[in-house]
C-alpha cells in the first residue's frame, strides 16, 4: 500500500504553504492534523526549495526544524527532515525524524552519504542538477528519462560506496527540480524505466508543471489540487512507495479508489 507523506514546511516562502506555519506551535498543530487525516510520515522542511529561493542559514534552519520535530515524534508521529544539510539531518534523526528527504540526493553537501551511513536511516534520493536559483536553466535534456536513470544511478553508486545500505534508499524524479514543464511528464509516465526496481516517491503535489498541464499556467498552488490528486492516483496505481503532498485527505481518498478499483480487477480476473 502506498504511504502517503503529509507536507509541513515551516518557512516563511514555500510555494503553497509559505508562511502558514512558521510558528512552532502553528507547524506542531498542522503536523498532527496531517497525521490525524492518514498521513503515515510528516515531511519538515525549514528550507523552501521554489524555484529561485534563497538558502537560509544552518542556524536558522535547525531553529525551525527541531522543536516541530521533537513535537511531532513526541506525539508518536513519523517524520521525515526534509533537508540537504547533513548536519541538520543528524540533529533532526537526534531529535527523532526517522528518515532523511534531500531534494539533492547528496550533492549538495559532500558529508551526506557517510553521515545517512552512520545515522542508518531511510534516505530519500531525489533528482537535481543545482541550487533554487539555478535550477529552471539546467532543464536541459535530450531524452529525460535516460538521463535522470543515469544521474540517479550515480548518487545512488556514489551513497553505497559511502556505507548506505541500498534498500535504505528511496528514488525520487525531482518533479520540478531542473523540470520546468514538458520534462516531468515521461518521468511520470515511465518509472519503471528509471527506478529499477527501487523504492519510488513521487511529489508533484500543487507544482507549476500541473497548472501548464490543466490550461491554468498563473493558477494559485491550491488550485492545483484534482489535478495533484489526478496524479497520485495514476502513480499509486503503478505500485509506488509513497507520494508527497499538501492535502492528505485527497491522496488517501484517491488511494482508497485506486485500492477498490484494483480489488475488483482481480476478481473479475
Ligand atoms: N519538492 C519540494 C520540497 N521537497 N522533497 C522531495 N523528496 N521531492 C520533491 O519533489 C520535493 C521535496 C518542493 O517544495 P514544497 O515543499 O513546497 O512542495
Amino acid at each position: 500500500m502506498t504511504l502517503v507523506m503529509g507536507i509541513l514546511n515551516v518557512t516563511p516562502d514555500s510555494f503553497s504553504d509559505g508562511g502558514r506555519w512558521l510558528r512552532p506551535d502553528a507547524a506542531t498543530a498542522h503536523g498532527a492534523a496531517l497525521a490525524q487525516a492518514g498521513a503515515d510520515i510528516v515531511d519538515v522542511g525549514g528550507e523552501s526549495t521554489r524555484p529561485g529561493a534563497q538558502r537560509v542559514s544552518p542556524d536558522e534552519e535547525l531553529a525551525r526544524v527541531l522543536p516541530v520535530i521533537e513535537a511531532l515524534t513526541g506525539q508518536g508521529i513519523r517524520v521525515s527532515i526534509d533537508t540537504m544539510r547533513a548536519a541538520t539531518a543528524r540533529a533532526a534523526v537526534s531529535a527523532g525524524a526517522s528518515i532523511v528527504n534531500d531534494v539533492s540526493g547528496g550533492l549538495a553537501d559532500p558529508e551526506m552519504a557517510s553521515t545517512v551511513a552512520q545515522l542508518d536511516v531511510d534516505y530519500i534520493c531525489m533528482h537535481w542538477r543545482a541550487h533554487s536559483t539555478q535550477m529552471d536553466a539546467e532543464d536541459v535534456y535530450t531524452d529525460v528519462v535516460a538521463e535522470v536513470r543515469d544521474e540517479l544511478g550515480a548518487r545512488v553508486a556514489a551513497l553505497t560506496a559511502a556505507g548506505v545500505k541500498k534498500d535504505r534508499i528511496i528514488l525520487d524524479p525531482g518533479l520540478g527540480f531542473s523540470k520546468v514543464g514538458k520534462s516531468n511528464w515521461p518521468l511520470l509516465a515511465g518509472i519503471p524505466n528509471w527506478s529499477g526496481g527501487m523504492r519510488v516517491l513521487i511529489a508533484a503535489s500543487r507544482k507549476r508543471f500541473l497548472g501548464a498541464a490543466i490550461g491554468r499556467p498563473q493558477s494559485n498552488p491550491t488550485e492545483r489540487e484534482a489535478a495533484t490528486t489526478a496524479v497520485t492516483s495514476l502513480a499509486v496505481a503503478s505500485g509506488i512507495w509513497g507520494v508527497r503532498v499538501h492535502d492528505v485527505t485527497a491522496a488517501r481518498d484517491a488511494i482508497a479508489v485506486v485500492a477498490a478499483w484494483q480489488d475488483a480487477r482481480q476478481t473479475e480476473g
